[in-house]
């Protein structure tokens, strides 16, 4: 089912989320949940804190849409084991802070391991666009948000706009 998504500033978008110690049909369900609510936002990535889960689990897919078959990821414990010196400048955004956009300086490739929906271990390089969400993602596990790479001031004006923008939605 589409879960809501938790909007910047939330104390549980700063938490450093746990460890999934084992996979089982619950994370199975919370996995498909986060799909279906990352495909409906829409977006091409979605954290569980993003969704008030505090566990490391992530979801991605960054197939353009139309441009070929999706391709659905879900990576439990995922950790980053080699990123390249090349480095890659992105207009970045997040579904927890909605309409907002800055250029974000990543690197450019990453080697990532994780273990998947049937409990094997996996690693594969990420390039591209995927690379620059695939780190999106984990900086969501640690509490990180993209607007922490910004300025005090930008950081500031964003995180006001979210607060206006959350009294808002709280009026209905
Ligand atoms: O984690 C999220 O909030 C989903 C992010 C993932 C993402 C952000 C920046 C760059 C790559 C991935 C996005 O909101 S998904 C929406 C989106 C789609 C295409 C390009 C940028 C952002
Ligand atoms: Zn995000």
């Amino acid at each position: 089912m589409i879960r809501p998504i938790l909007i910047h500033p939330d104390p549980r978008l700063k938490k450093v989320c746990d460890p999934v110690p084992a996979i089982s049909s619950e994370l199975g369900k919370l996995a498909e949940d986060m799909l279906e609510t990352m495909y409906d936002a829409p977006g091409i990535g979605l954290a569980a804190p993003q969704i008030g889960v505090a566990k490391r689990l992530i979801v991605m897919d960054c197939v353009k849409e139309g441009a070929g078959d999706p391709r659905p990821m879900v990576l439990f414990n995922p950790e980053v084991v080699w990123s390249s010196e090349d480095l890659n400048i992105y207009e970045e955004g997040c579904l927890s802070i909605p309409d907002q956009y800055a250029e974000v300086k990543r690197p450019a490739s990453v080697a990532v391991r994780w273990t998947g929906l049937d409990g094997v271990a996996q690693e594969e390089q990420f390039d591209g666009i995927w690379a620059t969400c695939v780190q999106h993602e984990i900086d969501h596990l640690n509490g990180k948000l993209f607007i922490d790479y910004l300025g005090l001031m930008k950081r500031q004006m964003i995180t006001r706009k979210m607060e206006k923008l959350k009294r808002e939605r709280a009026r209905g």
